[in-house]
């Protein structure tokens, strides 16, 4: 299996977008590093208490999914080399390059009072991945554009200072790589968006979850087809309940396409419910257990150090600072 590294910010509670666009292709292999990235989180404004919390039920979350067992589960900051090289990074990435970033563009738009975190914080993604020479980031269509700077910079830097760097690439899956809004399906769901029914939450019950789909943004007409264009409301339902029931797209289609949309979204929220208790479950069942919650990140921290360490000072000593 490719050795692989992502991340995801404790910005809030973790969606099903997050789930089915990430974590559900993050393997629990020896060599891989999944990270809860706080110090991502500082590029946007936050609450120290509710960030505290959000690390911890984030992390809980990882460590639930076994990723803690089969790989390693680490928070950012306990890891100072990220920060580190983000600067050597900071010094070796051009302002043409992160200007065209999407992200920053969307999160920045409109905006006055924009954090310079923000605007560089792609660098501190490519120091992420790169300090531990994986083959692989699987992520949402989203990050993208960020994995590839990500190449960009490996390649920049081994050209010029000599092989030091893995160059990465993205792993995005064909289905479920951008999960739409609930309430505008022209919109990514997203953790930090303010409107609850905008997005499934992994701790949502069944009656939250069936209310949520229930008055899911649908499209004009009434017949159940996946045309991503025409119906992207319906074919977002579509691809959810396929990638969570196993069953293809077009099967699904197939039964539904006469019953209506009342039929149809029962039937998606049935999937639903099914695939999130589990999940909710283990997680609760973890945060009861905070002392197993620290064990587990500190043998993450300490396995993150092993690599991390040693690629820093190979990158030193490259530049000329050693
Ligand atoms: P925020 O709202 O704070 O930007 P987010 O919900 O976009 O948060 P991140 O922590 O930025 O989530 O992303 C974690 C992972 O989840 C990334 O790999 C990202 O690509 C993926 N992801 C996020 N939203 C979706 C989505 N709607 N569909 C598929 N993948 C997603
Ligand atoms: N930028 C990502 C989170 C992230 C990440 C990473 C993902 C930070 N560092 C390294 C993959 C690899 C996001 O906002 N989803």
């Amino acid at each position: 299996m490719a050795k692989a590294f992502s991340g995801i910010q404790p910005t809030g509670e973790i969606t099903l977008g997050n789930y089915i666009g990430a974590l559900r292709n993050w393997q629990p292999d020896p060599g891989s590093f999944y990270c809860v990235v706080d110090m991502h989180s500082l590029s946007q404004p936050w609450e120290p208490a509710e960030l505290r919390e959000n690390i911890r039920s984030t992390a809980a979350l990882l460590l639930a999914l076994g990723l803690g067992e089969g790989s390693h589960v680490f928070v950012q900051s306990h890891v100072p080399e990220h920060a580190e090289l983000a600067w050597i990074l900071n010094c070796l990435g051009r302002m043409g390059e992160l200007s065209r970033m999407t992200q920053f563009k969307s999160k920045g738009r409109g905006k006055v009072d924009v954090s310079v975190g923000l605007f560089t914080y792609p660098l501190l993604m490519a120091s992420d991945i790169l300090l531990y020479r994986v083959e692989e980031v699987p992520v949402g269509e989203d990050q993208k554009q960020h994995v590839e700077l990500t190449r960009d910079m490996a390649e920049r830097f081994n050209s010029r200072f000599g092989p030091v760097f893995t160059v990465p690439a993205p792993r995005i899956a064909k289905l479920g790589a951008r999960v739409m809004s609930l309430r505008n399906p022209l919109e990514k769901m997203s953790k930090s968006d303010p409107d609850p029914n905008s997005k499934i939450l992994l701790s949502d019950g069944e009656d939250a979850i069936s209310k949520k789909i229930m008055t899911a943004v649908t499209d004009s007409g009434r017949e159940v087809a996946y045309d991503p264009k025409e119906k992207p409301g319906v074919s977002n339902l579509l691809e959810i309940a396929s990638i969570l029931s196993g069953e293809s797209v077009a099967a699904l289609a197939e039964r539904y396409r006469d019953q209506g949309y009342g039929a149809f979204k029962r039937g998606v929220a049935e999937i639903v419910v099914a695939a999130v208790r589990p999940l909710r479950e283990k997680v609760e069942g973890l945060l009861e257990d905070p002392a197993e919650i620290d064990r587990q990140l500190e043998q993450g921290r300490a396995a993150a150090e092993r690599e991390a360490k040693p690629m820093l000072g190979q990158v030193k000593r490259a530049i000329g600072l050693v």
